[in-house]
């Protein structure tokens, strides 16, 4: 054990010292008022603030971190003062890595590292990760000594869909091996000095604080957190130094195992820091000390399928073979028909396959299902699992629903011998696999001959939309008698529990009522259950005895009172993954909101990230709510306030996005044409009295509204 709190104290003692120089380097140079803060993110020195509530702001506010820092390292033999000097070395990393962001620059700019992680970035991650799309985080860090070992891991991983974040030379060894980097492919260069190594910690640092609702300066809470809830780990690869053991100290501090490929004979400490010299267990052994269990589909086809290959973009000329609505008729429908309709796991190419020697095909994807528990309203939730099934595939792309799609396969695809079938196999295998609960036969017809899929299209296909358009549109929250609780978010966000009606879908836009209605009958003990829709208390909010209930008994206790259409009398509570936060502009009476994509400036002087973090956790900040961007149009939207007519401001994407729907919703609730014309954006103005004064121009009638506060 000695040697190895020796070496820990000597790579702690190592950073403490080359974080004191720089912090002293830089304020001789900038002098102590100089600002310094990562970019875009509500949470200052994350590690810092999360650990000790000092919220860096300044390089004269870094000297009494550096003080904290030396405390932390005490020089004891026991490993309990050891794995605090780990945590030193993480504070020195984030110290000496923030000093690189000094004056707005990007240091990372020139990289093939990313470095800091926004605040954005990490919300989106929200649902993958507690969905177990994302089953964990791989931290890989080092040289291999043979880089096809490091190549051959992390592909693994991808294969896997856990997400890699790369520091040091394997990245380059990735590189040149053949591993598709980035976000989109779930393998994220963060930089090449160790000290970038805390760009993965603030990250899981940065869940507590948004996800968890934790309080900054509870370092012991903090450890907790990231202990149950971050399913991350460490492997190194190549030789040791001093510096990489310290920091692994600090990564075993916080709860994630590290594998080293080095023989470090007793250093090791069982279920927190193993050796693995087998390439080939390092997957399996990491996976297993992190207690992360992955499900596998095997499939019989001939590319890849994972979910790391959701993201990939497949160019022009890349490209085997395209369907494209633009150019050919497409449709894809999953319709329900009667167990003796059909034969099970029938897939039939109706008109010429893929290798025909034509560019381009029409496509008409024509699925039937059927069931004892199947029912109409389960289809279109099948249908729109297609998008991310085709694109699952490596080497497929898939954009687009419905009738207006475009698909891509690229030739290395087509030249591994993927064919229409395969696709059928793929649709067949994973409404077996993931839907089993209602569909107990299901047949698959890909039509690529362009009369037929015509007929597909127009006899089958665009009537049903229709009616399913129909069905959606008159579906309010009167018209049922149950709402679903949605608590898949509780893995990071204990105290958080949606409420799903068919007029307010989940905050994190993917979760509609037909959905967590389906998601009960999959799994009738799962993350939605049903509420009985009775006991009304308050129709203006929307309060409801069995709500309240529901929610305190999913949030064991932490909320009690919720409403539904309310954002300033107990507002539906936060994870932190939200799509949308809207937020009161007191100048003009009115609400503003903000999508998760825009990184400028509103007219609250807060960011999205900033508005952002008043909110989550299951912390309930009337005037502060996050939303899906669906509910923006919808009659519910805080309808207690005044509904949509509160709505002074969105960013310019989003209000284009939702124009059409909110425009018809305007004018229904109050007879307002063009209503979004009258709703300022970033090319109006930013500053609260320039948009009053544009609101009062245009007439908006929020300025006629009773006072929010
Ligand atoms: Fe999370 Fe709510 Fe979406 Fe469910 S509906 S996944 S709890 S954000
Ligand atoms: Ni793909
Ligand atoms: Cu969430």
């Amino acid at each position: 054990m000695s040697a190895l709190t020796d070496l820990i104290f000597a790579g702690s003692n190592a950073v403490a010292g080359l974080t004191e120089g720089a912090v002293n380097a830089a304020i001789e140079k900038y002098g102590a008022d100089k600002k310094v803060a990562f970019p875009d993110t509500a949470y200052f020195f994350p590690t810092i603030y999360a650990a000790t509530g000092v919220k860096v702001a300044k390089l004269g506010d870094l000297p009494a971190c550096v003080g904290v820092l030396k405390s932390l390292i005490t020089n004891k033999p026991e490993l309990g003062d050891a794995l605090n000097a780990g945590l030193a070395t993480a504070v020195g990393a984030e110290i000496i890595e923030g000093l690189k962001y000094i004056d707005g620059t990007d240091p990372y700019a020139n990289e093939t590292g990313i470095g800091f992680v926004p605040d954005p970035v990490i919300r989106s991650l929200g649902v993958p990760l507690v969905t177990g799309d994302i089953p964990g985080v791989a931290v890989v860090i080092g040289k291999a000594d043979n880089p096809e070992d490091v190549v051959r891991t992390v592909k693994d991983y991808q294969s896997k869909g856990v997400m890699s974040f790369l520091i040091g030379d394997v990245i380059e060894q990735c590189a040149v091996g053949g591993v598709k980097l980035g976000l989109e492919f779930r393998v994220v260069p963060l930089g090449h000095d160790v000290t970038a190594v805390i760009h993965v910690v603030t990250v899981a640092v940065r869940a507590a604080l948004i996800f968890g609702s934790h309080n900054p300066g509870d370092l012991a809470g903090l450890l907790q957190y990231t202990k149950d809830r971050a399913p991350a780990f460490v492997n190194t690869f190549g030789p040791l130094n001093e510096v990489v053991v310290s920091a692994g100290a600090g990564a075993i501090a916080l709860g994630f195992p590290v594998v080293v490929d080095q023989d470090i004979g007793d250093l090791q400490v069982p279920g927190a820091l193993e050796a693995v010299t087998d390439h080939a267990e390092t997957v399996r052994k990491s996976l297993e000390l992190r207690n992360i269990k992955i499900k596998v589909t095997e499939l019989p086809i001939p590319v890849a399928f994972a979910s790391a290959f959701e993201g990939e973009i497949i160019r022009k000329k890349d490209m085997k073979v395209e369907f494209y609505s633009g150019k050919n008729v497409t449709c894809e429908i999953v319709k329900m028909v009667k167990p003796d309709e059909i034969e099970d796991h029938s897939i039939v190419i109706d008109g010429p396959d893929i290798d025909s020697g034509e560019a381009e095909y029409p496509l008409a994807t024509c699925i039937e299902v059927a069931g004892a528990k199947m029912q109409p309203d389960f289809e279109s939730v099948i249908e729109r699992k297609i998008h991310a099934w085709f694109n699952y595939m490596e080497g497929v792309m898939h954009t687009g629903q419905r009738n207006q799609f475009r698909i891509r396969i690229s030739h290395d695809a087509y030249d591994k011998g993927l064919r229409l079938h395969h696709f059928g196999e793929v649709l067949y295998n994973m409404i077996m696999n993931e839907f089993d609960a209602v569909v107990d036969k299901c047949q698959v017809r890909l039509v690529t001959d362009p009369a037929k899929a015509k007929q597909v299209l127009d006899e089958l296909a665009m009537p049903t939309y229709a009616a399913r358009d129909d069905r959606l549109a008159s579906m309010t929250d009167e018209s049922v008698d149950t709402f679903y609780t949605c608590t898949l978010c509780q893995s990071f966000a204990p105290a958080h529990c949606c409420v799903v009606t068919p007029e307010r879908l989940g905050l994190c836009g993917a979760v509609s009522w037909l959905d967590a209605k389906a998601t009960y009958q999959l799994n009738p003990t799962g993350p939605s259950q049903p509420i009985a829709k009775i006991g009304c208390t308050d129709e203006r909010t929307g309060r409801y005895d069995t709500v309240n209930q529901a929610v305190a008994s999913a949030t064991h206790g932490a909320v009690e009172n919720v409403t539904l259409y309310s954002i300033m009398e107990d507002p539906m509570t936060s994870c932190g993954c939200f799509e949308c936060i809207c937020g009161i502009e007191p100048l003009s009476n009115g609400v503003i909101i903000c999508n998760r994509e825009y990184a400028g400036m509103t007219p609250t002087g807060m960011t999205f990230g900033e508005l952002a973090s008043m909110t989550g956790g299951g912390v309930q900040t009337p005037g502060f709510m996050g939303h899906g961007r669906h509910f923006i149009a919808s009659k519910k939207f805080a309808s207690a306030e005044g509904g949509t007519s509160r709505i002074v401001w969105m960013p310019k994407e989003l209000k284009d996005d939702v124009a059409e729907r909110l425009n018809k919703t305007a004018k229904e609730l109050y007879g307002i044409d063009n209503f979004s014309d009258m709703i300022a954006d970033e090319t109006v103005t930013t500053d609260p009295e320039e948009l009053l004064n544009w609101l009062s121009e245009k007439g908006h009638p929020a300025l006629g509204l009773d006072p929010l506060m």
